[in-house]
């Protein structure tokens, strides 16, 4: 039509009545906004801002929502999990109990070893269907965007399997997924300590066949002594450089091997976990633009009592996200919410940077800043709604779940 270009922009759905945490503050904060309202055309924001300044024609037509003075946040970002794995390690859990270490158990076979073992036993549909309740406990919490890794396969087919049963997930629910190719977990059984061999398993086979299946949206690594040393990963990093997928690291979580200053070094969109990063590493990491993110729940289940350096990261301006860590051996955590409490309680982080932490700095850490992570126009419509007056409510409680809605994509 010929007007069409002059049509003046309408909306869909609006939510009005609101008070907003934009986390689009030119001074990195909440950028609340009192007496707010977001609308959104096709899925997309098309205003987020106080209801008085909003065109009155915009709503023309539109299915209006009265959130009668209830907080609206951007949907939460879990931006590090290993959501898909078979069966748990609550036998370890009992074993540790006893007295044996993390570490003790991974070098007697057990640890990862075990869920290896489970993963490659389970079909991908048997996967998909252990997930799903672990997804639907993080969407209950207004989680609408997930990073899920590999790892648990070792091997081309069932890396392949778990990537797979990941972006299956998207299917069967409203939420958006990314995946991570994380071949460089551990060494598999079969391998018989020769790690280099593994490593060019990792990059001349499994790689290139899910490079090419499109089953990867970054490459991750476990850098540690009970796993891989920097050169390995630096191996790792330039084969995924040569299929252009971004990089992002487990650094620094048990001792200090320099993995954040070698993520920085590539580029990496996160250095993960970070308990023992220096004060080289943190630099590197602001110069690179790579954000630490912080993973509480490890740090509580292991016992860890290095705390990662926060006020490093401050000093240098590192931005920091916070996710669950979502796995069997290190993190049985399907709780945002009580991830935002570890990192207040444990770490002294404030409202602000937990809040920050699983919106905007999470969708910095997974690269998607310019579609999710704040309420802004052109972004993804992604809310949660939540029962509660101070944003600080949102990290102060332990497991309660004030959630009132969620929206994906505007619905
Ligand atoms: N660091 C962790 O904390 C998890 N993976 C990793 O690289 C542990 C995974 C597991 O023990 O199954
Ligand atoms: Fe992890």
């Amino acid at each position: 039509m010929a007007s069409e270009g002059n049509f003046h922009m309408a909306c869909d759905r609006l939510w009005r009545n609101a008070k907003l945490v934009t986390l689009a503050a030119d001074d990195g904060g909440l950028g609340i906004i009192e007496a707010g309202a977001v609308a959104s055309l096709k899925g997309q924001i098309v205003y987020a801002g106080p209801e008085k300044e909003m065109s009155a024609s915009l709503s023309n037509g539109a299915d209006v929502i009265n959130c009668d003075g209830r907080l609206i946040t951007p949907g939460l970002i879990d931006c590090h999990t290993h959501l898909v794995h078979a069966g748990n390690r609550a036998h370890e859990f009992e074993l540790r109990l006893k007295g044996a270490s993390y570490e003790e158990i991974a070098r007697a076979g057990g640890g990862i070893a075990s869920s290896v073992k489970a993963l490659r036993a389970a079909s991908e549909d048997a996967l998909i269907k252990e997930t799903l309740p672990r997804l639907d406990a993080l969407m209950a919490e207004g989680v609408t965007t997930i990073e899920i890794k590999s790892g648990y396969g070792l091997d081309r087919e069932n890396e392949i399997k778990s990537l797979r049963a990941a972006r299956r997930l998207a299917q069967e629910r409203n939420v958006t997924v990314r995946t991570t190719f994380l071949g460089a977990h551990a060494l598999p059984p079969e391998a018989k300590g020769d790690k280099t061999a593994y490593i060019d398993t990792v990059i001349n086979d499994m790689l290139p066949a899910i490079a090419a299946a499109g089953l990867a949206d970054a490459v991750d690594g476990f850098c540690e002594g009970i796993a891989f040393s920097v050169d390995e990963m630096a191996r790792v990093f330039d084969a995924a450089r040569a299929h252009g997928l971004p990089v992002k690291l487990h650094a620094d979580q048990l001792s200090n091997l320099h993995g954040a200053a070698l993520a920085a070094r590539y580029g990496a969109l996160s250095a993960d976990h970070v308990e023992y990063t220096d004060e080289a590493g943190a630099a590197a990491m602001a110069k690179a633009g790579t954000v630490a993110v912080i993973l509480p729940g490890a740090f509580y289940f292991i016992r860890e009592t290095q705390k990662p350096p926060i006020d490093l990261f401050r000093a240098h301006g590192v931005k920091m996200a916070l996710a669950t860590d979502c796995n069997p051996g290190t993190a049985p955590l399907t709780s945002l919410l009580l991830t935002m409490n570890m990192c207040a309680t444990l770490f002294r982080m404030t409202v602000d940077e937990c809040i920050a932490g699983v919106t905007r700095e999470a969708a910095r850490a997974l690269g998607m800043l310019d579609q999710i992570g704040t309420l802004e126009v052109g972004k993804q419509c992604d809310l949660a709604i939540w029962d509660v007056e101070r944003p600080a409510e949102l990290v102060y409680r332990m497991g309660f779940n004030p959630l009132h809605a969620r929206i994906w994509r505007g619905q």
